[in-house]
């Protein structure tokens, strides 16, 4: 059966507007028309696609709002299309504020349509902290018709945290293996001034607080003294200072490379031997994922849905969070033994081949999607 879906979702860089373009794009493959409502076109729509369609969610400033009004233009935005376009249902990605919008809508409309939310980490994670947002977040989750986390521990999370009985499935991130593979790109690194003889090692993120950049500098700095090899540092955010102040305090600015947010990840991660994602807060863990489909092992933390995604000795290895010591001696080892390494980068790409693969999981949705327009 083909479906009308709305998505809404955060459209720019952020591992959940990937996830939900991702898979609106998918969708709109299999068959079924896909509305994207969001306040700008999310960055990987970036051409066009048969069976998706965008509408703007214009936030315009009045002086009688104090603070721009985006999660009730949203909500009056959301009613509009799910009524003109026959919505059978709206995917949110984040409880708040886009569960809560869509809640809103349902009420305003009278065309009614299921909800299904996706919970992503820092909705749940750090905002269900937050005692004045907590009881919104469990109204938006007791209120979605299906409720999604892209891992069994933010789930798992989410019950504890915000003392919701709701079933919560984990249906896992993906990627595009189409774009997301090894591809050659031998002339590249010369063009980053790397040597035959140099291993490359990546790190990717919003540069916040809870990714931990100073441990990725402080464990390269242990590496490269045994292995000759450069770290290139891919996103700009928060700490992207602090980073370069501790590249300079550690005398390693002809070792690192500061590339700042890029759009051809796959190229740069085909170049690299390995990705490290040392966060102190991470929900799945995208970019692992990213990574292992061109062939990169991973070392990450033990914490939250990393263990889900990376298998130690299999596919990467797992440090304990702040342990940079057991992060550099991992490194060293993988990296001194191309053997090994070249069975760790034959696990990664088999775990995203097998556990990960986008059809798998977009199956997933659709069922979900399927099982909740039975309901009543
Ligand atoms: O990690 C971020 O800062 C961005 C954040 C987001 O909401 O876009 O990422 C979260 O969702 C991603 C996609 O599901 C996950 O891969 C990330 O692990 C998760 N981040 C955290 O839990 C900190």
């Amino acid at each position: 059966m083909k479906l009308k879906i709305g998505i809404s979702c955060y459209p720019t860089v952020g591992g959940s507007g990937v996830i939900a373009t991702e898979l609106g794009k998918l969708l709109a493959e299999r068959g079924h028309e896909v509305h994207f409502i969001t306040s700008s076109v999310p960055f990987r729509l970036d051409r066009v696609y048969p069976n998706i369609y965008y509408h703007e969610v214009e936030v315009n400033q009045y002086s009688v709002f104090q603070y721009p009004p985006y999660d009730l233009t949203l909500a009056s935005k959301m009613a509009e299309v799910a009524k003109r376009q026959k919505l059978d249902l709206i995917h949110v990605h984040y409880a708040v504020p886009h569960a809560i919008c869509a809640i809103l809508a349902r009420q305003m409309s009278d065309h009614d349509f299921k909800i299904v939310t996706t919970l992503h980490g820092t909705d749940i994670t750090v905002l269900g902290y937050d005692p004045s947002l907590r009881e919104l977040i469990r109204f938006g989750i007791e209120q979605s018709d299906r409720v999604t986390a892209v891992s069994n521990d933010l789930a798992k999370q989410t019950h504890e945290l915000v003392h919701t009985s709701k079933p919560i499935d984990t249906v896992y991130n993906f990627i595009d293996e189409r774009v997301y593979r090894k591809s050659d790109v031998s002339g590249l690194r010369s063009h980053y001034g790397i040597t035959d003889e140099e291993k490359v090692l990546i790190h990717i993120s919003n540069f916040r607080g809870v990714k931990r950049v100073c441990d990725v500098v402080r464990s390269f700095s242990l590496i490269q003294k045994e292995v000759p090899s450069k770290l290139m540092l891919i996103g700009n955010g928060p700490e992207l200072t602090v980073a370069r102040e501790l590249v300079r305090d550690l005398d390693l600015e002809d070792r690192v490379l500061f590339l700042g947010n890029q759009k051809h990840i796959a190229e740069l991660l085909s170049m690299s031997d390995l990705k490290l994602l040392l966060s102190e807060k991470e929900s799945f863990g995208l970019v692992a994922l990213e990574a292992m489909a061109c062939g990169v092992p991973v070392i990450g933390t033990n914490i939250g849905g990393i263990p889900e995604v990376i298998t130690d000795g299999e596919n990467g290895y797992l440090c304990e969070v702040g342990n940079v010591e057991c992060v550099a001696q991992a490194a060293i080892h993988l990296l001194k033994d191309d053997k090994l390494h070249a069975r760790l980068a034959r696990g990664a790409e088999e775990t995203v081949r097998t556990t990960f693969h986008s059809h798998g999981i977009v199956e997933q949705y659709e069922a979900i999607y399927r099982e909740v327009l039975e309901q009543d």
